[in-house]
Formats: C-alpha cells, structure tokens, sequence
C-alpha cells in the first residue's frame, strides 16, 4: 500500500539502471522535503490553535530573534548541501553507462564524434555498446541500427515507432531530428532528452527484463504530437538477431517492390500523367 502510494509521486523506473538511480534520489528529496513539511505544517497548526485570538488578549509583539533567524537560514543550507552531495555521488550512474552484463548481445562499438548539445557522448568502461540512432521528425520516431557498412548494399537497418533492443545489452542512444524539436522520453528506461535539429543529444539504457516499455514524444511538436509514440521492446539477444535479419529482408523487399512502381512511372508517358496506383 505504501509502495503503490508512493509508486504514485515518484518517477517510474525499473527498466534500466539509470531510471532507479533517479528514481532513489528523488524518493531521497522526497523523503527530506516530507519531514520538513510535516515540521512547518505541524508547528502551523499547533500556533493557529495555542496562539489563536481571545477576547480583550494582547499578542506578544516579537522584533526579530537573531539565534532562530541563524539557525533556520544555516539548517536550511545544511540540507541544500547534503542534497547536492547526494545528488553528485548518484550523477555517475545515471550518466555513465555500465557494461552489458554476461549474456548480451555482441556489442557493437559506435563510431565518430559528431556535434552535441547538453549532454555528451558517454560510452561504457569497455567502449562497447549497441548505438541506436534515434531520429525524430514530424510525427514517427525512426531507429537505425548499426549494420550501415554490411556487404548487402542496404545500408543500416531501421524501424519506426518500435525500437527493438537486445536484453543485458548496454544500448546508447544518438538523438537527432530531421524538422523541429522532439523529446525522447521512455520513463522507464530514464530521463528525457531533446530531439533538435543540427544537433546530437545521447543517453543510453541497459534492460535487463524482457518486456515492453512505453513513452511519448514529451514535446509538443505540431499537430500529430499526441500520435508521436515510442515503444521499447526487449527481448533476448538471439531473438533480437532474428528480428533485425527479419527487418533487413522487408526493408529488402520494400525496396525492390520500390524499384518495379519507379521503373513503371518511369514508362509512363508524358509529364503530369502520373495516376494513384
Ligand atoms: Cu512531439
């Protein structure tokens, strides 16, 4: 019961460790803030019914106590320094990403240094993860895959809306848009981060259970914003490799169903007399 309540308030997690990093500072402020409030509110209530006005009854007329201004105005540092130490120790592991665990899928090393906007390409202790290019545009978020360079000439892999990733695996994320700016936000898996234009922003996550995670364009980004959703799916290494032989072969075949419809516009004759299929 307490858990649920509490679920409530606090930002989800459970999907990738830097969501429950976030998660366990928050309930930490949390936790601080709820005493102080239950302190100021408490002595509140007590004043307003110890202290309330009685007939004919002359209030003490108070100027100023020096030894309880300095003591709220230092407490009250106190706790803004304790926060931020807290909040600095858990700011490496919500930043860094960690190494796949045991069982991940063969990670893929990203490859060169683009230009960046808050945040900075963070890669593991290793160097080794799976990079997902995460592009935003008016109103589907597309995911492209490593395997740009394969000897198939189909260029790297790519998904709409559902990104598929292998489980144990650390997965960085390299966010772009091609129009305005979105917002990458899949709560269970972390923090949110802005799409922008001209510019990379990178995260990353590591889901260790198999599962669906959802999220939402967090931006308002035009008229079809609310339809601009994103899936997470994880599922075991193997599988994920059978997904992405599988998402190459239909990308394979759109392009050649692509190639028949162009060649048959092409015959066509006369400019302007192109008809709907
Ligand atoms: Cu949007």
């Amino acid at each position: 019961m307490i858990h649920s309540t509490l679920a409530f308030f606090t930002p989800l997690s459970g999907g990738s460790p830097n969501a429950n990093e976030e998660d366990s500072l928050y309930k930490i402020t949390l936790a601080v803030a709820a005493v102080i409030f239950v302190l100021v509110e408490g002595g509140l209530v007590y004043a307003l019914f110890r202290f309330r006005a009685r007939k004919g009854a002359v209030p003490a007329q108070i100027r100023g106590n020096t030894r309880l201004e300095v003591s709220w105005t230092v407490g009250a540092a106190l706790i803004l320094l304790g926060l931020a130490v807290v909040t600095f120790a858990k700011l490496g592991s919500i930043q860094d990403p960690p190494n796949s665990s045991p069982g991940g899928a063969p990670a893929v090393a990203s490859d060169g240094s683009r230009l960046y906007a808050s945040a900075q390409r963070r890669l593991p202790p290793n160097g080794k993860s799976l990079n997902i290019h995460v592009v935003g545009r008016q109103f589907v978020w597309q995911y492209f895959y490593p395997g740009a360079n394969e000897p198939d000439g189909l260029g790297a892999p790519y998904s709409y809306e559902e990104m598929v990733v292998p489980t144990n695996t650390t997965v960085t994320l390299d966010i772009e848009s091609s129009d305005v700016v979105h917002s990458w936000w899949v709560p269970e898996l972390g923090g949110k981060f802005q799409a922008v234009p001209g510019y990379h922003n990178y995260t990353w996550f590591k889901v260790l259970k198999p599962g669906i995670y959802r999220g939402q364009c967090a931006l308002i980004c035009g008229r079809g914003h609310a339809r601009m959703i994103a899936t997470v799916r994880a599922v075991p290494p193997a599988q994920f490799e059978a997904w992405l032989a599988n998402q190459k072969r239909l990308i394979a075949q759109a392009n050649a169903a692509a190639q028949v419809a162009r060649k048959k516009l092409g015959s066509q004759v006369g400019a302007g007399q192109v008809e709907n299929p």
